[in-house]
């Protein structure tokens, strides 16, 4: 997402992020279906219209993928090279996946819930059908949505049609795209991207924890204009209204700062459109002429701080040290 439209409560559609490990997949919707399976009581198999005629809910989501920020790690770890856009805000329309859940009974024994997409490929030699998991007291959750529609559209190829999983204030690769199957399963799951991909690993032979609720962050909409290849901004010099987005999956966001050449100022804190959803704030710069270094620094309900140096990790994952904006004002 091009962080000017960090300026829309709502990411427009086209503009949201999209990341996919492998292709996107051929689904006819008229023929797909939604299995809930495993150790359950009841099998249950449900067609899109099946789905779409239970009670819906309605919820704007801000996503984040856990390698936002990886490009800014040095060494640079290898996978998507994100700078700061992999994060955008969407309304999703669907069914609560505990109600679906409800209709299956997962057994006692449960474990674990598995989500599987119908996309399938190669990672690292692994030839695997993506698939993700959560333990079930955070499945039964009631903000965790099957969602058909994003925007009020029915969803778009690359976001997931016909049906995804949304996992609200957890890092995007939980919320698994083009559902095909739900599995109950009594033993740890063991996939590819559970166990291996999405760890925090100190190095390649660590074998790390798990990347799951999205660690706070704040971007500021880039003031001014740019310069095409250095991206170094121009600025009139005068009053400078900086505005940006904060959000946090580990608590709500209580304070955003802004630091004009490493002083540290409170920004004004805006409305929250959802318990979801990131915040924005705002900030009256004073710009004098020359060069300047902004950046901006969110903290959450649970005193989690942005850092200012890098948390190198081996898969580049969570990366959220501040952003800095560098200017020039004239
Ligand atoms: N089936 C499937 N689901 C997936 C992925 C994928 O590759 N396959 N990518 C995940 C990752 S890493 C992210 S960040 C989000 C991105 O969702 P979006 O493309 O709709 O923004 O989808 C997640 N769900
Ligand atoms: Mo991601």
């Amino acid at each position: 997402m091009p962080l000017e439209a960090l300026r829309y409560d709502l990411t427009p559609t086209g503009l949201h992020y999209v990341l996919t490990h492998f292709d996107i997949p051929n689904i006819d919707p008229e023929r797909w279906r939604l299995q809930i399976r495993g150790s359950v009581l009841r099998r249950v198999e449900l067609s899109l219209n099946e789905i779409r005629l239970l009670p819906a809910v309605r919820m704007p989501v801000t996503l984040e993928c856990a390698g936002n920020g990886r490009s800014r790690l040095t060494p640079r770890p290898r996978s998507q090279p994100w700078i700061e856009e992999a994060c955008s805000t969407a309304v999703w329309t669907g069914v609560p996946l505990k109600t679906v859940l409800a209709q299956a009974g997962p057994h006692p024994e449960t474990v674990e819930v598995v989500f599987w997409g119908a996309d399938h490929g190669i990672q690292d030699g692994h030839a695997h059908t993506y698939g993700r998991s959560l333990d079930p007291e955070h499945a039964m959750r009631p903000e965790i949505l099957l969602a058909y529609e994003m925007n009020g559209r029915p969803l778009e190829p690359q976001h997931g049609a016909p049906l995804r999983l949304v996992v609200p204030g957890w890092y995007g690769m939980a919320s698994v795209k083009w559902l095909t199957s739900i599995e109950a399963i009594e033993e740890p799951f063991k996939g590819f991207q559970q166990s291996v991909a999405y760890r925090y690993q100190r190095e390649e032979n660590d074998p790390g924890s798990p990347v799951t609720a999205i660690r706070p962050r704040a971007l500021m909409v880039p003031p001014g204009i740019p310069e095409t290849f250095s991206r170094r901004r121009r600025v009139d010099s005068g009053r400078v209204s900086l505005t940006g987005r904060a959000w946090s999956g580990t608590g709500s966001i209580v304070r955003v700062e802004v630091g004009i050449d490493g002083v540290w100022h409170d920004a004004d804190l805006g409305e929250q459109m959802g318990e979801f959803t990131w915040r924005g704030w705002s900030f009256d710069w004073d710009a004098r002429t020359g060069d300047h270094v902004l950046s901006c620094r969110a903290t959450d309900a649970e005193g989690e701080v942005q850092p200012l140096e890098q948390p190198w990790n081996f898969q580049g994952m969570g990366n959220n040290t501040v952003q800095t904006v560098h200017v020039c004002v004239v």
